[in-house]
């Protein structure tokens, strides 16, 4: 396991449009993940249609995309020790109704069709949502000033 492993954690346009991207961002903040990429935008059905191409069998497939296209999100990258499978416990369960207090979901949030965020849900997914969603050049390498004294 590496202090370098990276996932994709996407504020939904519910999550921006009830005003808790600060809330979100602050809970991976405090955790101590490091932050190194985040933008917003409003998606393209095309792009959506690829982050979600898994599920494109799914019944709830159509209604996805378009709910997710239906404002803008704000998409970033978080970086730490086991930030995968860390970042999706601290999401809690995909339906809000399962997700643990506590949770970001559970706390947040009702209704699986509007559960705020996404983070993704393994290395390898991470690694080509993060590719899906921003450049390379996006992609900020810094170090934080107390991360020796923390980590080493
Ligand atoms: P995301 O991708 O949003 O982090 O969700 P999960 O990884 O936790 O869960 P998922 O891929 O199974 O679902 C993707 C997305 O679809 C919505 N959804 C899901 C829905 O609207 N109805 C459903 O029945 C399910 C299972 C919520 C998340």
């Amino acid at each position: 396991m590496s202090n370098r492993e990276r996932t994709f954690i996407m504020v939904k346009p519910d999550g921006v449009q009830r005003g808790i991207v600060g809330k979100i961002i602050k809970r991976f903040e405090q955790k101590g993940f490091k932050l190194v990429a985040l933008k917003m935008l409003w998606p393209s059905e095309q792009l959506l249609q690829q982050h979600y191409s898994d599920l494109s069998a799914r019944p709830f497939f159509p209604g996805l995309v378009k709910y997710m296209s239906s404002g803008p999100v704000v998409p970033m990258v978080w970086e730490g020790l086991d930030v995968v499978r860390t970042g999706r416990v601290m999401l809690g369960a995909t339906n809000p109704a399962e997700s643990a207090p506590g949770t970001i979901r559970g706390d947040l949030c009702i209704q699986v069709g509007r559960n705020i965020l996404h983070g993704s849900d393994a290395v390898e997914s991470a690694n080509k949502e993060i590719a899906l969603w921003f450049t390379d050049a996006e992609l900020v390498s810094w170090t934080p000033a107390n991360e020796g004294w923390v980590y080493e």
